[in-house]
């Protein structure tokens, strides 16, 4: 599986879910693929992802808050694990792709491929843990995880061999994607 069909797979299913997207080729791919006012793009804080949903997921407890992150960021601020366990919100869906590498700097190994997110994920209590490695898996568990409470963890496994260089930017200003989120929240 590679972004384009994780992403696109994942995207299909949605309706009013707010998504916190990663910074990186998660936000650009996202952007290709599915735009809508209800996803934010994170453009420059790398980690800083869950922890802006955490809070959205706090204080917006009527809507479904999905984080679409990625392995380098999610081990930049492993803290984040802590608190969203500790906090336990109901609406909050944590998705890693995890392609094992810094993707958009150059594929550098991140060493998710010898320490198991998702076991660092269940010992932060999270209600519920899942991993996929195929399409087919998961469409049937994000069809489960948007029906039930969280905080939940889905590990996306991805192939490290992506495009990479020949997919555009994100091209709203990082304002305009601040406003356009907030008004889709009220
Ligand atoms: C604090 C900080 N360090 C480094 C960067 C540069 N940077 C942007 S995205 C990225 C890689 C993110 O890795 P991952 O979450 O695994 O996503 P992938 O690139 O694999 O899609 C890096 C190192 C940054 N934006 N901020
Ligand atoms: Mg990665």
């Amino acid at each position: 599986m590679n972004y384009s069909e994780a992403i696109t797979t994942i995207t299909e299913l949605l309706k009013d879910q707010l998504v916190i997207c990663a910074n990186g080729m998660i936000s650009r791919e996202t952007f290709l693929i599915r735009d809508r006012v209800e996803n934010f793009y994170m453009i420059g804080s790398m980690g800083l992802a869950s922890s802006i949903g955490l809070g959205i997921a706090l204080n917006k407890s009527s809507r479904k808050v999905i984080i679409f992150d990625g392995d380098g960021n999610l081990l930049m601020n492993l803290g984040s694990l802590t608190m969203i366990g500790a906090l336990r919100p109901k609406n909050f869906l944590h998705i890693v792709f995890d392609n094992e590498v810094y993707a958009s700097t150059g594929s550098q190994p991140t060493f998710s491929d010898k320490i198991r997110l998702e076991d660092i994920a269940k010992s932060a209590r999270y209600t519920c843990v899942k991993k996929v490695t195929s399409t087919e898996v998961l469409r049937k568990e994000m069809v489960k995880l948007l029906e039930s409470d969280g905080p939940s963890f889905l590990l996306v496994k991805i192939s490290k061999n992506d495009r990479q260089s020949e997919i555009g930017r994100v091209t709203y200003s990082p304002e305009h994607i601040k406003e356009r989120f907030m008004s889709a929240i009220n």
